[in-house]
């Protein structure tokens, strides 16, 4: 992937070279796993070991073959959650249990034994809703909501621990010599002790230490979640093929439709069918795999009679299997897909509030070369009315890629640069990856390499490995001292040049490396407690952000609000800041994919998300780039951005025409971010995901096209009929139907909030009037709400600065209810839109009879 350039590494073989990456096939737990096929599982319960306690029901597991013993442990957890912890029940060293991705030690209720006999063994739910029934021999739990199994645990026999083991005296990496061929050879096939991958030999220094299980997930055919892949939002039957790859990776020029893990993992399934929604929650953070097979399994007949109608019943079977750590899985048990979103967040916490200017348009590339090209993008939007409210600079601003540092060429005056763009209302984002150049002289390093700060190798000695700055360590984030001394790197005094209109994007923390393993950190790197980088290698990203947005908020002691931005990310990012999909391709089905993609991640649990404007890599033509913007504009993070081989793409830079579209696309967001602004609050309050359905929050359907000349766009409206609309991308005309450039309905029944117009950024908004946009559902009633705060600071929290009102119209009457209100101003300019809503309505009606009312969708014209 790399290639010199002076002063540091620069990439572009657009080609991915997949040899650089595993398939499954050559992961060695995976084969290790795989040889357990389906089948009764060798696992018994002890059940002289049973013990019942407040907080849990703990027993002992005997496997038949080696005769180790696991621990089990099943806890129930406020709000329908269980968890089921399997350790060793005395392992040589403790193994990897993730830490500081659950928000609190979740609070547990105390189950209750309502049968133990003849090998059966049932727990009750306090409200007795839920049973969970464990089987002896063979080992098994099914987990049933009044009287319906809802999922089976080890139902296939699959249950799979490595047992820390010592090494063997005669290992073949001691004895080399000694060993003969074919053990060597059958050694190296199992990867036990080490692991050949190309040239890069990982060296397993507490040998085999994967765990899996089995999950059957009864009634239902559709699972989705378990991001990052490049593929559809259902997820597919993987039993011809490689298995769902949760591994962050840096892969550049990724394909679409595969199943190798790029750069985030969020562990959680969710199943869902007419219902009941349910959701797995695999807390590990070691390399993991998933397969997922669905059939159809015949219930059997309860009478000859009706023989002739047994019934086909989906069945899903999900199989995780990870490389090391223990199995902690949390079992969601919904029962609504609104209940498991709020049951992941219940653990891992919702979406932090983003600020406002955020949510507006971003506009970056790599590279914005000086403060002269800054300053002239800036002025371009003023100049063809374009609103946006931040400028990025990627790499090339640092003084050769030393981050935190200034090209003190290209970047004489940045605070003079800043307050340019401050007084134009504006912000700047600029890059801070992980890898740390190795330079005595860069104070950071010097620091850092002081106080043994970095990744170690397996030898004990910092861990190098080559990015864009050459040679670089890599801050070992897993280490809270590393984390508070990064934080503090982001101080106003001590980050030269910086200022608070600056905010931060953390790339490359997967982490990146090139010539490394996969392109990423030797699996048997040291980190902080000795643990080794297998352990912990998706938690890199998620960590760094951690710190990151940490020094954001201490900068400002405490008072403001972050903006990261991560590459990388895992369970539990969305307390952090905001993420995208990375290096995507200026293509039409990227586009397309994009979709599904940032859906998926929504459902787990990140709401601020977002794929990059017109694809990075690559030229899109205009007509991609500019159908790519319609869908953007809808999208949480909304950025465009370019590679540094891409032409130039600012969106004034295609002709009158498509700068008009896009400046149409943009402004229609910068209208709609009252409502934005208001789902991220019901996100970061009440764990409502942004976009499902297709829609920001549940009363926008947006669909955008996705296909090159669309003139149709089929629209599928949920819980209804399909609806084949007419498109056109230049001049948006009525024909008896409606023609429009990109289809979006307003739900009956709902009011969104709105702006009356656009400003040049959010903060030149602020004294832009409301309006609200109401749809009438069948009984001529809607509702809605808006939240408003400062937009900036903490004081929504601290001092509960902020408006909420909820809207009702019913009997033709709009009014509105105050939940909260400190911002008195706003709230004037509300009370007199509603006012001024229902004399409009009421006026509407009396000249023309009755309201139009919409039962289902309405729609809102783009
Ligand atoms: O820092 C340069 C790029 C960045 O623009 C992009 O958004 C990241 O995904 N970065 C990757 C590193 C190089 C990619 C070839």
């Amino acid at each position: 992937m790399e290639a010199g350039t002076p002063g540091g590494i620069s990439v572009q073989d657009e080609a991915v070279d997949k040899s650089n990456f595993k398939k499954c096939n050559q992961i060695a737990f995976y084969r290790r796993q795989k040889l357990l096929r389906p089948g009764k599982s060798l696992y018994r319960v002890l059940l002289d070991s049973v013990t019942l306690s407040d907080e849990n029901v703990k027993f002992q597991i005997i496997h038949e073959g080696n005769k180790v013993l696991l621990q089990v442990e099943i806890y129930e957890i406020e709000g329908n959650i269980f968890r089921l912890k399997i350790d060793e029940a005395s392992p040589l060293r403790p193994r990897y249990k993730v830490p500081d991705v659950l928000i609190k030690e979740p609070t547990t209720q105390r189950l209750l034994i309502s049968h133990k006999e003849a090998g059966i063994l049932v727990l009750s739910s306090v409200n007795e809703d839920y049973k969970l029934r464990v089987t002896a021999n063979p080992f098994q739990v099914e987990l049933q909501s009044k009287g319906e199994t809802v999922m089976s645990v080890n139902s296939n026999g699959l249950l799979y621990f490595e047992h820390l083991q010592p090494p063997p005296s005669d290992r073949y990496t001691q004895n080399e010599e000694a060993a003969s061929d074919s053990s060597k050879e059958k050694q190296e096939d199992l990867g036990l002790w080490q692991e050949k991958f190309g040239s890069f030999l990982d060296i397993k220094a507490h040998g085999p230490t994967s765990v899996g299980m089995d999950f059957s997930l009864h009634g239902y055919d559709h699972v989705y979640g378990i991001p990052q892949h490049t593929e559809t939002l259902l997820l597919k039957n993987t039993s011809d093929g490689d298995a769902y790859r949760l591994y962050n990776l840096d892969i550049f020029g990724h394909k679409i439709h595969e199943k190798i893990g790029i750069y985030g993992s969020v562990p959680l399934l969710l199943a869902h069918k007419p219902n009941r929604t349910s959701g797995i929650f695999w807390l590990n953070s070691s390399e993991t795999l998933v397969d997922i097979s669905t059939k159809a399994v015949h219930t059997p007949s309860r009478s000859a009679a009706e023989t002739a109608k047994q019934r086909a019943v989906p069945l899903t079977d999900v199989r995780w299997m990870s490389e090391s750590g223990i199995i902690d899985v949390f079992l969601l048990m919904g029962p609504t897909a609104f209940d498991i979103f709020k049951q992941f967040a219940q653990l891992t916490g919702t979406q932090a509030l983003p600020p406002l200017f955020s949510l507006g348009y971003h506009q970056c590339r790599w590279n914005y070369e000086d403060e002269q090209d800054v300053k002239a993008v800036d002025a371009g939007f003023d100049a063809h009315d374009i609103p946006y409210d931040v400028i990025w600079l990627d790499i090339e601003h640092t003084d050769g890629k030393r981050y935190f540092t200034w090209d003190k060429k290209k970047f004489q005056n940045p605070r003079k640069m800043q307050e340019h763009l401050r007084k134009r209302k504006r912000k700047l984002v600029v890059i801070v990856d992980p890898h740390i150049k190795v330079d005595p002289s860069y104070i950071l390093y010097a620091q850092a390499k002081e106080k043994g700060y970095f990744v170690k190798d397996r030898n004990g000695q910092d861990f190098e490995g080559i990015c864009w700055p050459g040679s670089s360590c890599y801050p070992d984030f897993t280490n809270p001292d590393v984390r508070k001394w990064y934080a503090d790197q982001f101080a106003f005094k001590t980050y030269k040049g910086s200022t608070n209109i600056l905010f931060v994007w953390n790339d490359m923390n997967e982490p990146s490396v090139f010539k490394g393993a996969e392109l990423t950190m030797q699996k048997d790197a040291v980190h902080y407690n000795n643990w080794e980088h297998r352990e912990v290698h998706n938690l890199y990203g998620f960590y760094q952000q951690m710190a990151t947005a940490e020094g954001l908020i201490r900068r400002s002691s405490g008072k403001e609000r972050p903006f990261v931005l991560t590459r990388s990310f895992f369970a539990g990012s969305q307390k952090y800041g905001a993420v995208w999909t990375g290096d995507n391709t200026a293509e039409w089905s990227y586009l397309k994919i994009s979709i599904p993609m940032l859906l998926t991640i929504n459902m787990a649990g990140i709401s601020f998300c977002g794929a990059d404007v017109g694809g990075f890599i690559g030229d899109p033509e205009p007509e991609l780039l500019v159908r790519w913007y319609q869908a953007g504009a809808y999208q949480p993070f909304f950025r465009g951005h370019s590679n540094m081989e891409s032409k130039r793409r600012e969106p004034w830079l295609f002709g009158e025409k498509n700068t008009q579209i896009i400046r149409k696309a943009i402004t229609e967001r910068y209208v709609l971010l009252p409502y934005l602004y208001t789902l991220f609050y019901r996100a970061h309050t009440a764990a409502e995901p942004l976009c499902l359905c297709f829609s920001p929050g549940n009363a926008l359907l947006v669909h955008p096209v996705t296909e090159k000349e669309a003139k149709t766009v089929t629209v599928l409206f949920p819980g209804s009929e399909e609806v084949r609309m007419y498109m056109n991308l230049w001049e948006p005309f009525c024909l008896g139907f409606v023609f429009l450039q990109i289809p979006v309905f307003q739900r009956g029944g709902t009011v969104i909030p709105l702006k009356t117009s656009a400003g040049k950024s959010t903060e030149w908004m602020i004294d832009i009037s409301y309006e609200l946009h109401v749809a009438l559902d069948a009984e001529a009633c809607a509702i809605g709400e808006l939240y408003v705060d400062d937009g900036h600071s903490f004081q929504y929290l601290h001092k509960k600065q902020f408006l909420y009102r909820k809207f009702t119209f019913h009997k033709n009457i709009l009014s509105s209810s105050l939940v909260r209100l400190k911002i008195l101003q706003i709230d004037t300019n509300i009370k007199e839109i509603v006012r001024k809503s229902t004399a409009y309505l009421r006026d509407k009606k009396d000249k023309s009879g009755d309201l139009q009312v919409c039962n289902t969708w309405s729609v809102y014209i783009f």
